[in-house]
């Protein structure tokens, strides 16, 4: 099912403080036990998961010994600390509970060191009477805090979320009467925020409850159950206008089973849906998981709801509650009024690595298989058709537009400035290659018939969404190009391309760059099929296509002379230059990022026709070069910068087709195999991934969570 949006006019707050990964367990139902040991390790297992993220430091937020006591557990650097940091504390680990909630977090800073006061859950005061983790950035943060320390309130971290913990403490002491709901108290704070967050939230008020919301960071909700639910939804209760609760029965009476009603359910009682029967109609023991990202879960259950934009969701007792923040503001209800329950098709298998040593070594082999199924269904072998089902209906649009946009950070750039010249040639729309920071920071025009394509892998990269919510409101026709279905750029574009690469996990994107690389050769192809004088040249591309994966696979045998590369001439460099011209422009600046991201070398990728203009001066005998000369039509242009290198005492290492006889004896070689032009960046680009890997390796870098980078960049 194709979740709904909500489009919010908002932009995306800057950067300030954390964004990283939250995650909780509640178990209700009263049948379930639980020992202490237990459930820190579904905790640490959870965090450990989301590992691949990247983060800085992790914590975790438990039941006590006696009500309404909280213990905390935190530790700079890996979950593999925070175990051990458990594991060495004498509380008692046999303690068991009917019924607990305990939440956990891992924190990638971006202002403010990684530090055990900075790092979440973060409490309201000593007691902690509340706690909070939190993904994302409060942007009143400050303001809130002078506010609250003039009532006397004390901070002890840097970070905003405190000002959220202390916040809610201080609205709950300022009601005298203290009878709000967790819910209300929380939906109080919430009002009170700016910026994008998801939030989990526990307190010694609330013993068992939690409450958890979002604002433009991801958030689900995993059910584990035994027997089969009754329902695969909940539905979503609205406040009145004077703010108490009510379902949406009482807000639509006159439309029995009507657009208000879930599909399939229409005779059910509204509460059923949040108590989740078992089929037989019998209350049933019930364990909720809060986090943000499906891989944490997996392991317990496959039964998710994702949180839309301003839900709430409350959880006691066994039941599951979910509250809007607000209602629109002509006080009509929100289109959407349930929340479906998903099954999950990940498996576990999918993200471990199998019999490599690093993810990234993993992904760069799977590359036979992730390029096959980003054509998958898509590309016809026989007929030399490309069909985009995502794109199907807004083809005509796309043609007519005045220019094509690209707008994009780091590999997913490089990803468009590949294909930039093959969409010219076969769309002849004037195209233009952005990175999404630099094109928000000078406020470029955007029209009404431009067409702007987001190309992301994870599709919740901070600077894309704002260039894509800048091109929103401008009424441009906004694509994307994204590996995650479900993220941000997937739901708020109008309409794009799935890449299909599977999940991703090393911090260096490889796989992610092939796929997406071919999913716009496909967007360009699929704009073009109503040309007969360019049908040459497409077959010519898809033919080519056909053939990629047994190509790769050959490109893949050669990773033993790239090993030796990196171990040889290679090793204990300080530099290393990376040029081509053309297509191969991009391999450059691709092959250079991963060098630079996993193995800290200094690199740089290089357009071969700019080198007089500069870049030749630091070439002598002692400058590594790597130069990209598989044949095109520009060979001849890479070989005069081949001599003008060779004749400044350069020995450059030659990437070139298998075939080359022309390449001077006693030069060092990379090999691959020959493809059509628009393609070989493809094939190029991986002894470059390989031989970035093999740097790493042998510098003794952590290649698959490299220092000071996250997975995906959800700050600006
Ligand atoms: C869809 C299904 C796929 C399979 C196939 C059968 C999904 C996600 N995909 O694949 O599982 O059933 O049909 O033909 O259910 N979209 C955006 N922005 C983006 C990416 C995609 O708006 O950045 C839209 C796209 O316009 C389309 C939908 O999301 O409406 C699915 O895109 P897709 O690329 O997965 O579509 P397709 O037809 O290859
Ligand atoms: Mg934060």
């Amino acid at each position: 099912m194709q979740p709904v949006w909500c489009r919010q006019p908002t932009r995306l707050p800057s950067g300030d403080d954390s964004s990283s990964y939250i995650y909780c367990i509640s178990l209700g139902g009263n049948l379930l036990l639980d020992d202490r040991k237990t459930i820190c390790e579904i905790l640490c297992n959870g965090l450990a998961r989301q590992e691949y993220r990247g983060y800085d430091s992790a914590g975790i937020g438990i039941d006590g010994d006696k009500p309404g006591e909280m213990l905390f557990f935190k530790e700079v650097g890996k979950v593999a600390g925070l175990r051990k940091r458990i594991a060495e504390s004498n509380v008692d680990t046999t303690k068991t509970f009917l019924s607990q909630v305990s939440i956990a977090h891992t924190r990638w800073a971006t202002h403010g060191p990684p530090s055990i006061v900075n790092c979440h859950p973060l409490k309201s005061d000593p007691k902690a009477e509340f706690a909070v983790v939190h993904n994302g950035i409060v942007t009143n943060a400050a303001a809130l805090r002078l506010v609250l320390q003039k009532r006397g309130y004390v901070f002890e971290s840097e970070t905003d979320t405190e000002a959220v913990a202390i916040l809610t403490k201080y609205i709950y002491d300022s009601q005298p009467d203290k009878r709000m709901n967790f819910t209300e108290l929380i939906k109080t704070v919430l009002k009170e925020l700016e910026g994008s967050f998801a939030f989990v939230f526990k307190s010694s008020h609330y013993p068992n409850e939690v409450v958890t919301a979002r604002r433009g960071s991801p958030l689900l909700i995993g059910v584990k159950t035994e027997k089969k639910l009754k329902v695969d939804f909940v539905d979503v209760e609205f406040a009145g206008p004077e703010g108490e609760t009510k379902s949406m029965d009482a807000l639509a009476p006159t439309s029995p089973g009507g657009l208000l009603a879930p599909p399939s359910a229409p005779n059910l009682l509204r509460t059923q849906s949040r108590a989740f029967m078992s089929e037989d109609g019998m209350p049933q023991p019930i364990e909720f998981f809060v986090a943000s990202d499906a891989s944490a879960i997996i392991e317990h259950t496959k039964r998710v709801l994702y949180l839309e934009d301003d839900d709430i969701a409350h959880i006691a007792e066994g039941e599951l509650h979910i509250h809007r923040l607000r209602r629109n503001e002509d006080g009509t209800p929100q289109t959407v009024q349930h929340r479906t329950i998903e099954t999950l098709e990940l498996e576990i298998a999918e993200i471990m690595k199998g019999k490599f040593d690093h993810f990234m070594q993993k992904e760069v082999y799977e590359q036979p298989e992730s390029v096959v199924n980003t054509m998958r269904g898509r590309v016809n072998f026989d007929r030399n058709v490309i069909t985009l089902g995502g794109l199907r209906a807004y083809l005509p649009i796309i043609r007519r537009g005045r220019r094509i946009v690209f707008c994009a950070c780091g590999t997913s750039y490089h990803s468009a400035i590949a294909t930039r010249a093959i969409f010219e040639e076969l769309t002849e729309i004037p195209v233009s290659v952005e990175l999404a920071s630099d094109f928000l920071d000078r406020k470029t025009p955007i029209f009404r018939d431009d067409v702007c394509v987001f190309v992301s892998q994870s599709g919740e990269t901070a600077d894309t969404i704002l260039a894509l919510r800048y091109c929103l409101e401008r009424g441009a026709l906004c694509v994307g190009v994204v590996n995650t279905v479900g993220s941000t750029i997937s739901r708020e574009t109008h309409c794009g391309v799935h890449i299909n690469a599977g999940p991703e996990i090393g911090v260096a994107s490889t796989k992610a760059y092939t796929s997406q690389y071919i999913a716009l050769i496909m967007i360009a192809l699929q704009l073009s099929e109503d040309r007969i004088s360019l049908s040459e040249r497409r077959t010519q591309i898809i033919e080519g296509m056909h053939a990629l994966p047994s190509q790769i696979k050959k490109v893949l045998e050669g990773d033993k002379g790239l090993q030796a590369l990196a171990n040889g001439v290679l090793a204990n460099q300080r530099s290393l230059l990376i040029m081509g011209r053309g297509y191969q422009y991009a391999t450059c600046l691709e092959g250079a990022l991963k060098i630079k991201e996993i193995s800290y070398m200094h690199s740089e990728g290089i357009l071969a026709g700019e080198l007089k203009h500069g870049p030749l001066a630091l070439i002598d005998e002692n400058m590594p070069v790597i130069i990209i000369m598989t044949r095109d039509s520009l060979y001849p242009k890479v070989q005069s910068a081949f001599s003008q290198i060779t004749a400044r005492k350069a020995q450059p290492i030659v990437v070139c087709t298998e075939d080359d006889d022309s390449i001077p004896k006693g030069c060092k070689t990379i090999r691959v195999p020959k493809t059509v032009d628009c393609l070989q960046g493809l094939l190029n680009i991986i002894p470059l991934q390989l031989l970035s890997y093999h740097l790493a390796v042998r510098n003794g870098f952590d290649v698959d969570f490299p220092r000071n980078l996250a997975k995906s960049v959800t700050t600006e």
